[in-house]
């Protein structure tokens, strides 16, 4: 099983997505996620200038081989976009070892260790009313965890506050956030902690009045809080029970976590942005999260990111892997194959994709009370509609950045 063809597909379906699809000599084709919102192009570049043609003539079956090649022999290591191009050729060849063994990928990864995968949807509202319907839309279309985002007071935009205040499904107009802007510049948003810490504990408090104790609730900080805050806000969140707290603050320093856990016993999630174990080494060491943030699609695949769950097993640390709409609908596959196998799966983030993504990539996987299940084709059970996806070309799109109110630039 040689590879004697691999393209890399750009399409724009709702949102751009950036797919490398393998072919080999004896007709199989798989394909992999090469998605980095906000800089596509850039992956694409890696990919069809360095790694295509390092792809041609390979055993599609060494997949440990080739992902050591592709990191190893580029001498210059890590960074989203090398680890975004390793992913979508592990993916590829996973999805392709799994079609040659009549077999979907998470009967090769060991087989199912769940009946299906907990996931959480993203509610959110400029205010309670709103923030309100959000949650009992999610519920209504059958989530069993959900993330709360709400704006605050004084701010005028800020991450995670969705553009529409109704959801239709299927006319790709959602009740979630989008962060990428199509055409033009980044926009610019603001921000400012302190109305932040206020503000959060209040939401929480009215959510668990109106839905009660019982359902899961999260909640993303998005690298804005210094270490102090971020344990002022965790501290204050106990009483409401967040099943998780995302990215309280910038994760390039990780002993920053060290005195965020010292001081909240609200349990943490990180690394939507890291790309290798090496990120994690000393939070998964040292016991500082609770949860794995990362996306197959950004960690170098199924291989890698395996080996990073795997590590975090020993410390009772569980998967809780990225899955905004940014992450394709390959990715997520592969996302549900490695959840569904591993022991320590802890709960899926799933943003649903709209009609129009969902019309290039043709999927398999169920979601069924509150349940994801990838299904049971060879292979990671996608496939890429090439007609389709050259309806909708590429649009340029950046994710948004944030300024203080003196206009100091600030995380985002
Ligand atoms: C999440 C993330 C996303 C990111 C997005 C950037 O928790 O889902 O924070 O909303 O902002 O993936 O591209
Ligand atoms: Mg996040």
């Amino acid at each position: 099983m040689r590879i004697d063809r691999a393209e890399v597909i750009v399409t724009s379906p709702d949102r751009n997505f950036v797919t490398l699809k393998l072919s080999t000599d004896d007709g199989l084709t798989g394909l992999g996620d090469a998605t980095l919102n906000g800089r596509e192009l850039a992956v694409v570049a890696y990919l069809t200038d360095h790694v295509v043609p390092l792809l041609l003539g390979i055993d599609a079956h060494r997949i440990e081989d080739t992902w050591q090649f592709l990191y190893r022999s580029a001498y210059w290591r890590r960074g989203p976009i090398t680890m975004a191009a390793i992913a979508a050729v592990d993916m590829a060849l996973w999805d392709l070892k799994g079609k040659a063994a009549g077999l979907p990928v998470y009967q090769l990864l060991g087989g199912a260790s769940r009946m299906g995968l907990l996931a959480y949807g993203h509610a959110s509202g400029r205010d309670t009313d709103e923030l309100f319907d959000s949650v009992r839309s999610h519920l209504e279309q059958g989530y069993r965890a959900i993330r709360i985002q709400t704006a605050v007071p004084g701010l005028k935009s800020i991450y995670g506050i969705a553009s529409n205040s109704t959801y239709e499904g299927n006319a790709g107009v959602r009740y979630d956030h989008e962060p990428a802007q199509r055409g033009g510049l980044p926009n610019e948003e603001d921000w400012d902690t302190r109305s932040y810490l206020r503000h959060v504990p209040t939401v929480f408090e009215a959510v668990r009045n109106e839905f009660g104790p019982e359902l899961p609730l999260l909640h993303d900080g998005h690298h804005r809080m210094t270490p102090i805050q971020a344990a002022q806000l965790g501290k204050s969140l106990e009483p409401y029970d967040l099943f998780w707290l995302e990215d309280v603050t910038p994760s390039e320093n990780p002993e920053a976590l060290r005195l965020v856990r010292q001081h909240t016993t609200t349990p943490l999630a990180i690394g939507e942005v890291f790309n290798t174990v090496w990120d994690y080494q000393q939070i998964i060491r040292e016991q500082l999260v609770d949860y794995v943030r990362s996306a197959v699609t950004h960690t170098g695949g199924i291989t890698h990111l395996r080996k990073v769950l795997d590590y975090a097993s020993q410390y009772q640390i569980k998967s809780g892997m990225h899955g905004p709409t940014d992450v394709s609908p390959v990715g997520m596959a592969a996302a549900m194959h490695l959840g569904l196998a591993i022991h320590n799966f802890g709960i899926q983030e799933y943003m649903k994709h709209g009609s129009k993504t969902d019309s290039v990539f043709r999927q398999s996987f169920t979601w069924r009370q509150g349940m994801l299940h990838p299904g049971d084709e060879p292979g990671l059970g996608v496939e890429l509609d090439t007609d389709g996806a050259g309806r909708y070309p590429y649009v340029q799109a950046y994710l948004p950045y944030n300024r203080l109110a003196d206009g100091t630039v600030h995380d985002w």
